[in-house]
């Protein structure tokens, strides 16, 4: 499933109509004969045998090197397909082909010339030798030719190389993740990105088989910028583990990136589109393609490019030991040469990962068999990650960080020759961080690490999807036995309940206005503890001189998107809606952050996060509300800079003093309100504090939120679009407003808390239809 294979058919063709056969066999029996072979050859196993049994799933994935989800995962369906799921082509070579372009562009810094090294790796059907002539355009710009004889490399190709300055008569613009703002006194102004084509055109001289000179050419396009993974040791203990692009240290935001569908041959161009989009809009510069997935076409790569969502790229190995044999290697060996050369000139792919969690399984003894032959495992990881696939990464790739596994202590690791005590050291490295069974609304359970690769919670999709998938009368609470089927995480529906009983009360029994509170309160669940976590990661940006905590810089929770419709730990369902907590994303990753949190002595602090490349002066104003009022008790207001890339307290007061100031009885009888806006009157963000459990608040009111207003306008481009005013009597808590199931669309806020009265907010519907929404249409849903 992960390489493309070539068959010479030359000798096979007849003239008129060809045949091909193809024999397809079960991956299920073919893993398990594998798994068999193995055991008795090596006398050994390679766990985990099957998957645990709430999964479901088909066993034995880990030897056979297809989509690992596919036997099953702990969000998802065995589905383990078979056939053949990319196109098929008859390609006729005359001379030689352009099959990859590597290409990595290097800054030399004292003379500001950026410099391109080239390698055009041709596929022919020459003997040994090949003579090429070749030139190399960038944007049209001819930078480089060369006239060469190549010799065949050992793997069969031949490669041409050429480094050059990109010395065109315009300055090169940068490539920038999402998000690298300045400001132009205005508002905030994206640094923004171009690609450039890089084209190269090989040329034959007339020969025996083309009369005429023939060119063949390839064109990729490339992207200028500059990426470190800063791991500079710290004081006391440890090392940092950030990202500098173009120089400038950036907090990475962002998600985990699984398959969009079960059968991924099913996935759409718009799907993808619409789910990068997503994770675009919700202000996020990294996504991590998860080992346990798919190499993605080429379109998820290049979508990846123009928004600046930069990948950091597992190879496909997820949650498994594997195999060592001669043919597994060889089947290694020319996926990842393959897939590197495939993808490796995509500004977005910031690094590559050996595995996930492979190396954490291994220290963690995740399987029983591991105590008994460590040794023999250890040595096949190394084999695999260590001392074949990093070799052949920095071989086909050497500009490009290479991780040996995430989570994993990043450079530190080798110390321990890749295969660390403790590779979720939170002094190191990356960290993957699950945690049930606490209170998740209360930052301080969570680990200062450096770089937090996954951290999440699950929630049910919203009942209009389930409907999609199964009769209405199987959505109720307790769960039917249909929807606690589609749990494929063990005791998950009891961690949800849990969660949920936390800070709220379950809904009553019942049916479908039971399951529909349920679906809801999870979501609200899961968007709040992902918000609190998150929030917490973006503050802790400095370093904690005494103990070498702080410096995290990078916050990626799992998961971003859903293989089907199923309780999961992701922001969008299956479909492409987001959850409550994709809204909450938005808000949490947003480049200027004021957040409020109450610290370990009942202290009220308010920081503000800076990810501008700019200082700036803002003004925050904060308002404590009561929670029969919708009008502030009491308010505060900060003005001041702050710096590009910075965290600055600007406000702390014992919660005590603050609720009498407010004249709050107790911290159940008031809410926190908080506004950051630039001095032109820009809003850069808005937020809130809960005092106090939802279920324990005093003085909430029924909110009775409606629509006051709808109007249908058009944007600039012509699409028709929303502008609904709602009207809420109270103050109102997760605030949630749907569209109808059947007509997609983007709300520009929601899952909000309404303080006033009044709030308009835009609805933009994704397809450009004729017909016209009324009040009716949509859904409101409020905690109170
Ligand atoms: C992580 C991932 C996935 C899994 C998720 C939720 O460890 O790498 O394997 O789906 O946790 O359990």
């Amino acid at each position: 499933m992960f390489i493309r294979y070539e068959f010479q058919v030359k000798q096979f063709l007849t003239r008129g109509d060809n045949k091909i056969t193809i024999n397809i066999q079960s991956p299920v029996n073919y893993s398990k004969r594998k798994h068999n072979d193995h055991l008795a050859q090596k006398h050994y196993v390679v766990p985990p045998i099957c998957p645990t049994i709430v999964q479901n799933g088909e066993c034995h994935p880990n030897f056979i090197r297809k989509m690992q989800a596919s036997y099953s995962w702990d969000w998802g369906p065995a589905f383990p397909s078979m056939g053949i799921w990319k196109s098929v082509e008859l390609e006729v070579i005359d001379t030689a082909s352009v099959r990859d372009v590597l290409v990595h562009t290097s800054l030399d810094r004292a003379s500001n010339v950026w410099w391109i090294d080239c390698t055009a790796i041709l596929d022919a059907r020459a003997g040994v030798e090949l003579p090429a002539s070749a030139t190399f355009k960038l944007d049209g710009f001819p930078l480089s030719s060369i006239n060469k004889t190549l010799r065949r490399s050992p793997d069969g190709y031949w490669k041409l190389r050429s480094k050059f300055a990109a010395k065109i008569p315009i300055p090169i613009k940068l490539w920038w993740p999402n998000g690298a703002f300045i400001t132009d006194g205005m508002g905030l102004l994206d640094l923004g990105r171009k690609l450039y084509e890089l084209r190269v055109d090989l040329n034959f001289s007339p020969s025996l088989f083309s009369p005429s000179t023939l060119t063949v050419s390839k064109v990729v396009k490339i992207g200028f910028r500059t990426i470190e993974l800063i791991q500079d040791p710290v004081e006391p203990e440890g090392a940092t583990f950030y990202f500098k692009v173009n120089g400038v240290p950036m907090f990475m935001k962002g998600s985990n990136w699984i398959p969009a569908h079960i059968l991924p041959e099913k996935v759409t161009k718009e799907q993808i589109v619409s789910l990068l989009t997503s994770a675009r809009d919700a202000n996020m510069n990294m996504l991590r393609v998860w080992g346990g997935g798919i190499y993605e076409s080429d379109l998820f790569y290049e979508t990846a490019d123009a928004l600046g969502i930069l990948i950091w790229h597992d190879f496909m190995f997820a949650c498994a030991l594997y195999p060592t044999t001669d043919d597994f290697m060889k089947s290694v060996t020319v996926e990842v040469t393959q897939q590197v050369r495939r993808l490796q000139h995509h500004p977005s792919i910031a690094l590559w990962a050996g595995n996930n969690e492979n190396e954490a399984a291994l220290a963690q003894g995740w399987w029983p068999e591991i105590f008994i032959s460590r040794y023999l495992y250890n040595e096949d990881y190394r084999s695999l990650y260590v001392k074949l696939i990093k070799e052949i990464v920095e071989r086909e790739d050497s500009g490009r960080i290479f991780l040996t596994s995430s989570p994993s202590n990043g450079k530190e690791s080798k110390k321990e020759n890749y295969l660390a005590r403790n590779p979720q050291d939170t002094r190191y490295g990356d960290v993957h961080h699950y945690d049930y069974h606490s209170d998740s609304w209360d930052w301080r359970i969570y680990p200062s690490a450096k770089f937090v690769s996954e951290y999440g919670f699950q929630s049910y999709p919203m009942i209009d999807a389930w409907k999609g998938v199964m009769n209405e009368s199987e959505l109720k609470f307790p769960l039917s036995e249909e929807v606690l089927h589609r749990q494929h995480h063990a005791f998950g529906d009891v961690e949800i309940a849990a969660a949920i009983q936390r800070h709220f009360q379950l809904p009553p029994p019942g049916d479908q206005a039971s399951f529909a509170a349920l679906t809801y309160l999870s979501q609200v669940s899961q968007a709040m503890s992902i918000k609190i976590q998150t929030e917490f990661y973006r503050r802790n940006r400095k370093l904690n001189p005494s103990n070498g905590d702080g410096m995290t810089y990078g916050a990626l929770y799992w998961q971003l998107n859903d293989v089907w419709v199923a309780p999961s730990w992701s922001s969008i369902e299956f479909g492409g809606r987001w959850k409550l907590l994709h809204y909450y994303a938005l808000n949490m990753f947003t480049p200027l952050l004021v957040s409020p949190y109450v610290d370990g002595n009942d202290n009220v602090k308010v920081d503000v996060v800076s990810d501008l490349l700019v200082p700036l002066d803002v003004i925050t104003y904060m308002n404590v509300f009561k929670l029969d009022g919708q009008k502030p008790a009491y308010s505060e207001v900060r003005k001041g800079q702050v710096e590009g890339g910075s965290v600055v307290n600007i406000f702390q007061l014992p919660l005590q003093q603050l609720l009498s100031r407010a004249e709050c009885s107790s911290k159940e009888y008031c809410i926190l309100r908080l506004s950051i806006v630039g001095l032109e009157a820009f809003i850069y963000g808005e937020n809130f504090l809960l005092l106090s459990n939802p279920k324990d608040m005093i003085g909430l009111q029924s909110s009775l939120v409606s629509i006051y207003k709808m109007e249908r306008t058009f944007t600039s481009s012509g699409l028709p679009f929303y502008s609904i005013t709602l009207e809420s009597k109270a103050i109102s808590l997760f605030v949630w407003i749907e569209s109808p199931p059947n007509i997609e669309g983007r709300f520009s806020d929601n899952a909000f808390i309404m303080f006033d009265p009044f709030k308009t907010i835009y609805f933009y519907p994704k397809v450009n239809a004729s017909f016209i929404l009324t009040h009716n249409d949509f859904n409101i849903m409020t905690y109170n």
